[in-house]
């Protein structure tokens, strides 16, 4: 898998870049299976309903291992990042990139019943280092997310400048259907979001990080 010159330039500029449809459907869904079970294993689902009280209330309102100790790891959250994505991601950031962690991460947002805004609050670098790419973090829908859906938000040029305001023109919600992937340089600004949709927001997230950072 490789990039093109256009991909580069947008996410040299942005710090992100969208690849629309990259997972195939097979990968998603045993993923979104794979949490749709053990939420209904530790009841944040019941009789195919969201417990949304039971999920965080602030920010970042999912599913987090201090809300649901029990969460479980699903094999098939392993399969949907493609080994031949991560190898592209080197050449990407011009660095050697390494798995920050063993498993990819499930981001679960219940609908919220809320009016849905630009967060004031939330936002964030999970990195401090700013001269170099300090390691490139990829976002995986897993199911449909539409706007205002609880997508990941990043502000776009966030990594050149970090304290760009999170104005309507900046900010990327990280929506799309299933498949979609987004690669964020770790020194872009992001935050957590309202689900303000009917559907919970299921996304999965890997950060691989620059080994020289
Ligand atoms: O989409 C979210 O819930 C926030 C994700 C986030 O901040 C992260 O993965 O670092």
């Amino acid at each position: 898998m490789k990039f093109d010159e256009n991909q580069k330039a947008i996410f040299q500029e942005t710090g992100i870049l969208c690849l629309r449809g990259l997972i195939p459907k097979s990968m998603t869904l045993a993923a979104k299976d794979g949490i749709l079970e053990d939420l209904s294993r530790l009841r944040l689902r019941e009789n195919g309903k969201w417990q949304t009280k039971k999920f965080d209330k602030v920010p970042p309102f999912q599913v987090t291992a201090k809300t649901a100790q029990g969460l479980r790891h699903h094999p098939a959250y392993d399969e949907v990042i493609p080994r031949e994505l991560i190898h592209a991601l080197n050449l990407l950031a011009g660095y050697e990139l390494r798995a920050g962690q063993a498993h990819p991460q499930i981001l679960v947002t219940p609908p919220q019943k809320e009016t849905w805004s630009i967060p004031e609050m939330g936002w964030h670098v999970d990195v401090a280092t700013r001269d170099v790419i300090p390691g490139i973090q990829i976002f995986v829908l897993l199911d449909h997310v539409g706007p205002q859906g609880g997508a990941t938000l990043a502000i776009q040029g966030s990594h050149r400048a970090r304290d760009l305001a999170p104005t309507g023109e900046r900010v990327l919600e990280m929506n799309g259907r299933a498949g979609d992937v987004y690669l964020m340089d770790m020194r872009v600004v992001h935050a957590p979001s309202i689900n303000a949709t009917k559907n919970a927001r299921m996304m999965l997230t890997g950060r691989y990080l620059n080994v020289n950072a």
